[in-house]
């Protein structure tokens, strides 16, 4: 896999500095503008304030980047028709030559060839509910990439139960941050279980490194997103029901679904998802940066 890395992550990787891995389809299609553009700064911020590097991937012109300057980030942001790109999509969108944010699930392809072992999201893709089979390839992803995802849980309009045993099968651990119940990405609370608990980014550092040592594939820590901006769940559940039923109306499909979810509730939550979204990214940007801190070099 040919990778370009930016001026700032090939030092970075000269030097032996942690680096973060962080997505940008979050920006390209999760968050709409200007929010996109707060979340890309926050998340980098919150980063370099552990003293880490951030490390946010996208496909520009068929490229494949670790890292991006000001102008490609502004590309993202702003951008008209940017490709959602999976792991499915990265050949494509070289053969292409396309442009567009990387979801979780190429981001941690990216992120295993780069070396790269922690990586920060919102919430990662899951099963969604409803009888039609729609499975986010992110879980496969990180199934097989040895790389450690950060994140506030899967993404409150999947079905969390099934997202959980999904990942079971697949032999990903789930560490809850602090806690032994998984989050709901807007909600601190799910009433779901784990079977594991971390107090501190050295403990997590630790089980990435004996991961990594086995020779498996990756893992998912998860922090409850903060709570001056997290939503109750009863609110979360009504809303996810009503745009869950639009979306079947108005038969969105593919990969066109999450976004839609996505926009959906924040325009039903007035707005109140958009501030959990951007206030969990950066906290997960954070403790990601301050495991990668803890994890080191090899
Ligand atoms: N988390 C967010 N916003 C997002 C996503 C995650 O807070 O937009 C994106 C991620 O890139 C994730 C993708 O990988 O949604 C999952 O999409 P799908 O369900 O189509 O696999
Ligand atoms: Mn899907």
């Amino acid at each position: 896999m040919k990778l370009v890395y930016s001026a700032e992550v090939a030092a970075a990787r000269r030097t032996l500095k942690p680096l973060v891995a962080l997505e940008t389809s979050v920006l390209a299609q999760g968050l709409p503008y200007p929010h996109n553009v707060e979340a890309a700064k926050r998340c980098e911020a919150a980063v370099r304030d552990e003293g880490a590097i951030p490390a946010p991937m996208a496909v520009i012109d068929g490229q494949l980047f670790v890292g991006l300057d000001a102008a490609q980030t502004r590309l993202l942001v702003t951008g008209k028709n940017l490709m959602k790109i999976g792991s499915r999509d990265l050949s494509i969108a070289v053969a292409r030559k396309a442009t567009g944010g990387t979801t979780v699930s190429a981001t941690c392809e990216m992120a295993a060839e780069a070396g790269i072992f922690v990586f920060a999201t919102g919430g990662i893709g899951g099963v969604h509910h409803g009888d039609q089979f729609d499975i986010s390839q992110d879980l496969a992803a990180i199934a097989r990439f040895p790389v450690a995802v950060v994140c506030a849980g899967a993404k409150s309009v999947l079905d969390l139960e099934r997202t959980l045993e999904l990942l079971e099968t697949l032999a990903v651990p789930v560490v809850g941050i602090g806690t032994r119940e998984l989050p709901g990405f807007y909600t601190r609370e799910t009433g779901l279980k784990l079977e594991h608990q971390v107090d501190d980014p050295s403990e997590a550092a630790e089980m990435i490194r004996a991961r990594r040592d086995l020779k498996q594939g990756g893992m998912v820590f998860t922090l409850p997103p903060p709570q001056k901006t997290a939503l109750k769940q009863a609110e979360v559940e009504k809303h996810v029901k009503a745009a869950l039923a639009l979306a079947k109306k108005k038969k969105i499909e593919g990969k066109a679904v999450t976004p839609f979810l996505l926009s959906e509730m924040v325009e039903r939550t007035k707005g109140k998802t958009l501030a959990a979204n951007l206030a969990l990214l950066e906290n997960n940007a954070r403790y990601a940066a301050k495991i990668a801190v803890a994890f080191g070099w090899r």
